[in-house]
């Protein structure tokens, strides 16, 4: 009796990291070419699955890019948003949280 009820203490639920979408948002400043090019190269995407989520972007606003865990969809999105501003670019990245 007592093992049964210090089992059920010490039984420990194992969490499913919470996942967040990376959101790329249209402007009207943005090179197309740059936008695939920053894809490509913060997102690891090929230039077809790039120009997609890029045209997505482009006519509805806005098109999630990928899912990752918090702290790597932040850093991403930072990145990526770095990169556009380096280059004077009006370019955004924003994180929100699945589900
Ligand atoms: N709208 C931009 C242009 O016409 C291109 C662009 C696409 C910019 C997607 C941002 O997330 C974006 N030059």
């Amino acid at each position: 009796m007592l093992d049964t009820v210090q089992d059920t203490e010490t039984i420990t639920a194992t969490e499913r990291p919470k996942l967040y979408k990376v959101i790329l948002l249209n402007d009207d400043f943005t090179p197309r070419g740059f936008v695939v090019k920053v894809l490509q190269g913060v997102f690891r995407m090929s230039e077809g699955e790039a120009e997609a989520v890029m045209i997505t972007a482009h006519m509805r606003g806005a098109c999630v890019v990928a899912v990752y865990t918090r702290e790597v969809a932040e850093e991403k999105a930072k990145e990526a948003t770095e990169l556009g501003r380096q280059y004077g670019y009006p370019l955004a990245f924003t994180t929100e949280k699945e589900g």
